[in-house]
Formats: C-alpha cells, structure tokens, sequence
C-alpha cells in the first residue's frame, strides 16, 4: 500500500515538474522549406507519393473513400475535427498528428529526411514565384487553374478584419508541378457541418474523387500571418493571449491557423479534409513551430501552457483540456493523453525548429 502510495506521488511529481529530456545531439532539427536542398525537397516530395501508394489500414468496404495510406490521415482528422479546432486541442492534437505523419513517412516510405515547415512571414510578397509554390519540380506545386464561379468561395468576412478578404486569385484544379494529378477522395465538408456543433454529416466516408484545387489568396497571409502576428504569438504572456492570435474559440473570427488555411484556399480551407492538400503538415509545422518557440522561451513556466476546452468554439458546456485529456488518432496510434505531447524533446519526441 504504501508502494502504492510512493509510485502515485511519483507519478504525480513526474508530471507537475518538467520532464527530462533527449539529449540535444539526438535532436532531429526540422527546417523550412527554403531551407531544404533541391535534392531534399524532392525526396519529401517523394515520400508523400509514396504515401499514396501504400495501402490504408482502415478497411475499404467500410470506409469506401479511403484509398491509400494518406487517406488514413484524412479520415482520422475528420473524425476529430469537431474537437481539436478553435480551442485547447489544436495545438496537442495537431503536433502529434504532424509527428505520426513524419513518422509514417520514414518508417514506411523510407524518408530519411524530417518534416519541414512553411514559415508564412517568408512568403508575403511572393506566393506564387517562391520554392513552395513555383510549380517546379521542387515545389508543393501553384495556385489552381482560375475558375472566377469557385474563386469567391467560401467568403472570408471575420470579425477581426476590417471587411472582407477579397476573393481568391484560383479556384480549380492544380494542374502543374508535382502534385498535377493528385486526386483526392474523401468529402468536401462545408462548414455548417462545424456551426451545428453536432455529428459528423451523414455518410461521411463516402468515395468521391476528384482534383485537387487551390485558391490562393495572399491577403489572407498578409493580413493574418504577417511577423507582427507571429511576434505577437511569441511574446504572448499567457496560453490564452497565444490562441486569440493563433486560433481564436469563437466562430467570427480567424487566426494565423486559419489564415494558412485560407491561403492555400480550396481542399486546403476544407476544415475536415484539408489534410488531402499537400501543404497541410508544413503549415501545421509552422503552426507547431510557433507554439514549440514559444514553450522554449520560459519552458519551466510553459511546457504545460494549456487553455480551452476539447469542443470546437469552446461551447459553455464544453470539459476543459488538461494533461489528462485523452486524444483518439483513430488508426494512426493509440489514444494519447495531453501530457504526452506537451514537450518536444520528452517520451517519444526529440526535434527541434530552426
Ligand atoms: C552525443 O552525446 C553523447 C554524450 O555526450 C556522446 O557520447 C556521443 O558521442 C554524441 N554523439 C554525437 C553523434 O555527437
Ligand atoms: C468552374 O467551377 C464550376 C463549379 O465547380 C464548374 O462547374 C466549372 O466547370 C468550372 N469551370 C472551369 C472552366 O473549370
Ligand atoms: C495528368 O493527367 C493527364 C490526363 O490523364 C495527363 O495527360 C498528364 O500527363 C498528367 N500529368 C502529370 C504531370 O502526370
Ligand atoms: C484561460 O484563460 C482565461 C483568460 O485569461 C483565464 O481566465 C482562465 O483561467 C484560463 N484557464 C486555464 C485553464 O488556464
Ligand atoms: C472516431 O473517433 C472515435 C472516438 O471518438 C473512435 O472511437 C473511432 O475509432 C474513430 N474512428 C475512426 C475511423 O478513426
Ligand atoms: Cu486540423
């Protein structure tokens, strides 16, 4: 008994004191994509091709629209969706989410590289002509073919902005560059699926292929993901003030998170689906970059920043978010509480960012 009551204390103490961690030569360091060779850029191009060659592991006569191993990380992001948006699990839920991909990626396509991110304060001038988003061989491939019917969609008009965005420069499908000919299965989602707080929208696994489309609007990156805001993220005082920049709980206004979202625009601003768009874990490597900059810059006080709740728009009712909230990854890994994810460096992590 007494054991029992030492080992509990000791658990206790292990999870209020910071936790040790990884040696920093161990450290993988991940970098922007700028900052990746021609040679490395092709070979995480590659890897996620690769991903749509290897078979899911969700069942395909239960799951029609699931395909492919990449469509296994959809499915498991649609089915959270409603959870880990606009409040105290989006940065949690989406670290790990971005590190399982990692993972997946070097583990089962032999990438021997690590993730990259999209740091957005690098591309306010220059969307369309830079490494990322050039269509050459090296990039994530460009804009969709301009469509003026599907480029006003969805208007962008938050609360936070003076006005409305104006509307994207695409709308089609990408048609060049590496991704020409990604086609993606699983939705669209609109977002009145989100305002109805309610379940998923029926037959939400349903087979529907189709291209891949953008809609780039750089004023949304401009507006909502320039280095102020980031500088604002990074001198936050509180968690709180941190997600009013980055994603705010409440459904008028957008934060940096959606700002890259709805840069990109298309399958990309699909708040269900968006992991289908190549560019999603690099901005969510951007997203975790942020967060993890700013944990490191007083880790004693912040590796265990949280605030919100585990419902999309933090509703009233809605438990709020602790170490001990148990996160699901569906088919992707077991279920992980908070406390697991919270350090980059500790239990089954050990990166960096430059
Ligand atoms: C990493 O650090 C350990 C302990 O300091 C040392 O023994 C090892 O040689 C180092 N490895 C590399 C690759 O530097
Ligand atoms: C533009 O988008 C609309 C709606 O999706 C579609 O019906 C139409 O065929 C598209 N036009 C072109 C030129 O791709
Ligand atoms: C994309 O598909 C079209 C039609 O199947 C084909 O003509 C084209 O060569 C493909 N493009 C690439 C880059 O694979
Ligand atoms: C979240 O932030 C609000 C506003 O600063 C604060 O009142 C509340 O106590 C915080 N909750 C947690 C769990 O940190
Ligand atoms: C969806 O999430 C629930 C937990 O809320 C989980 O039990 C279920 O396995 C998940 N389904 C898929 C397909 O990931
Ligand atoms: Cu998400």
């Amino acid at each position: 008994m007494r054991l029992f009551h030492t080992l509990l204390l000791a658990a206790a103490v292990a999870l209020a004191a910071s936790p040790p961690r990884c040696h920093p030569n161990a450290t993988q360091v991940r970098r922007e994509w700028q900052e990746l060779s021609p040679s490395e850029r092709t070979d995480y191009i590659d890897a996620l091709w690769c991903m749509r060659s290897r078979p899911s592991r969700l069942p395909n006569h239960q799951f029609p629209g699931v395909r492919d191993r990449l469509d296994d990380f959809v499915t498991t992001h649609i089915n959270n969706t409603l959870r880990i948006h606009n409040n105290g699990l989006l940065l949690p839920w989406h670290r790990h989410f971005t590190w399982l991909w990692e993972q997946a990626l070097r583990q089962e396509c032999g990438y021997t590289g690590v993730q990259p991110y999209w740091n957005w304060a690098l591309y306010m001038d220059d969307l369309w002509t830079s490494p990322l988003f050039d269509n050459s061989a090296t990039s994530l491939s460009g804009n969709g073919v301009s469509n003026a019917s599907t480029a006003e969609h969805p208007p962008l008009c938050p609360a936070n902005l003076d006005g409305c965005l104006p509307p994207g420069h695409g709308g089609g499908c990408v048609t060049a560059g590496p991704f020409a000919n990604w086609t993606i299965h699983l939705g669209p989602f609109t977002r009145d699926w989100v305002k109805s707080y309610g379940p998923l929208p029926p037959d939400p696994w349903h087979y529907n292929p189709r291209c891949l489309n953008r809609n780039f609007r750089p004023e949304a990156l401009q507006t909502l993901n320039n280095q102020q805001r980031i500088d604002r993220m990074l001198h936050a005082p509180d968690m709180d003030a941190f997600l009013s920049v980055m994603d705010p709980g409440d459904a008028t206004r957008i934060g940096s998170h959606g700002g890259g979202h709805a840069t990109v625009g298309g399958a990309m601003l699909d708040v269900f689906a968006s992991p289908h768009d190549p560019t999603f874990f690099l901005h969510h490597g951007m997203v975790d970059r942020v967060w993890t900059l700013w944990q490191e810059a007083d880790f004693p006080q912040r590796w265990d920043a949280l605030n919100g709740t585990a419902v999309i728009y933090n509703p009233p009712d809605a438990p709020w978010v602790t170490l001990h909230t148990v996160m699901d990854f569906g088919v992707l890994d077991s279920p992980r509480r908070v406390g697991e994810v919270m350090d980059t460096r500790s239990g089954r992590y050990c990166y960096a960012y430059t």
